[in-house]
């Protein structure tokens, strides 16, 4: 835990009243930190706003509310430190992001002025089923939590929290994962994002990345120079008919990891098969017509501010290699990202991911993202032992 204030840890009017570990974690317990609640027992009505403002759900299905929901957060959401990016997830991202099998309206809502309907919050759940140690649990994953740059640290975020953990608790689900840049009661995992350059004259133009003192733009250049199209035999883009070999292939590898995704066939349909710069996903399917290897990304932009311009990311998604390295299958990413436009590649230190990192040429990048279970005890975990990648 990171101390803001001299060596005592940091105060969290908020977070520390909620069901998390505080302080270190008790290295002996598993289980729901507060017991769930009869449905009888859970508030009924909505948590009150402040005057001026009230809940809204936000139908992403529909065209122009999920341009409504676009604008806020593509104004709004996650800058990087120093203020030159900020995500841009795409209409398309929203569509897939937010509605997977099982998704509920009355979990994706936010807050509007009450006189202009504008919307200027906005917090997201949708269902998923982990398994965290030995326990299978059915959670929600919680993401695009974001508030208006002029309505900041009014304590609106903990309103908005509390009014999603009711609208879930009175579905009969009590526990939640999600990811955050910042250190909040209390970690179950501290993941760290790698990059690797694939347009470094751009990264270098926009202020990503800089350049050496004893490097030009040419060396820079040839440094991450990559083969045009992919080498391995039988990779291609996912199909429909993969559906099966994969969910084999991906639940298989993920065994091994102390907290995973148990991705149902359906949700390895919604999540994995291909949508235009949205997700990638690539098989390698062997003579005898068993899927063998997988590689996935995202596509995330980021905005390029106090500039017209857009920063084009992959963010690696789930891999598997069995019949190839992970190290070539991963390349092989890094290609087909390159060949879509992709001016930098993510990845976490997750899964088996640290082993690529060096060999493949990415550099390390600032800050940690902290990987969060609601109202779960269990033992911390190292980045290797995370199998579940929140978008
Ligand atoms: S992380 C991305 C979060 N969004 C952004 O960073 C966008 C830009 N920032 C903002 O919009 C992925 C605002 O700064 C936000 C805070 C809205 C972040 N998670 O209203 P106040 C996710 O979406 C605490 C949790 O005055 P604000 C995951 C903070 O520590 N808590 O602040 C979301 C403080 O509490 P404390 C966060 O700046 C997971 C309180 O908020 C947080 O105007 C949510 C201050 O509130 C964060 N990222 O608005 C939890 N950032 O105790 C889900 C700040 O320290 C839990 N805070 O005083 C599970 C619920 C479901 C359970 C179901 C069983």
């Amino acid at each position: 835990i990171s101390t803001q204030q001299g060596d005592s840890s940091p105060q969290h009017a908020f977070w520390d009243s909620q069901p998390m570990p505080h302080g270190s974690r008790d290295e002996h317990q598993e289980g729901p930190i507060q017991p769930n609640k009869p449905t009888e027992e859970i508030r009924q009505e909505p948590y009150a706003m402040p005057a001026g403002f009230e809940w809204s759900n936000v139908n992403v299905e529909d065209d122009a509310e999920r341009l409504e929901l676009y604008n806020l957060l593509a104004n709004n959401y996650v800058e990087d430190d120093d203020a030159l990016f900020r995500f841009d997830y795409s209409h398309e991202f929203l569509l897939w992001a937010l509605t997977p099998p099982g998704f509920r309206a009355d979990f994706l809502f936010g807050v509007r002025s009450t006189s202009s309907k504008k919307l200027v919050a906005f917090i997201s759940a949708v269902p998923a089923r982990v398994k965290i140690y030995d326990r299978e649990v059915e959670v929600v994953e919680i993401n695009f939590l974001c508030i208006h740059k002029k309505l900041r640290s009014k304590r609106l975020a903990p309103v908005l929290i509390k009014e999603i953990t009711r609208r879930v608790n009175l579905t009969g689900v009590f526990q939640a994962v999600y990811t955050a840049g910042t250190v909040l009661p209390v970690p179950v995992a501290s993941c760290r994002y790698y990059h690797r350059s694939l347009n470094p004259k751009k990264l270098v133009n926009v202020g990503f990345s800089r350049l050496g003192s004893r490097m030009t733009m040419a060396r820079l250049q040839k440094l991450y120079k990559l083969p045009e199209a992919p080498s391995t035999k039988g990779l291609r883009p996912m199909e429909k008919k993969d559906v099966e070999g994969v969910h084999t292939l991906l639940n298989t590898y993920l065994e091994k990891f102390k907290i995973k995704i148990l991705f149902s066939k359906d949700e390895i349909a919604h999540w994995l098969l291909p949508r235009k710069n949205v997700i990638d996903t690539y098989v390698v399917e062997s003579p005898n017509g068993e899927i063998t290897d997988m590689l996935s990304f995202y596509h995330l932009p980021s905005t390029i501010l106090n500039q017209d311009d857009t920063l084009y990311a992959a963010y690696s998604y789930y891999n598997v290699a069995t019949s190839m390295d992970l190290l070539e299958l991963m390349r092989e990413a890094l290609i087909l990202a390159k060949s879509k436009g992709t001016d930098v590649f993510n990845a976490l230190n997750l899964m088996d991911n640290q082993s690529i990192m060096e060999p493949l040429k990415f550099g390390m990048g600032d800050g940690n993202l902290q990987y969060y279970v609601y109202n779960w005890a269990c033992p911390e975990m190292s980045s290797d032992s995370v199998g579940i990648v929140l978008l």
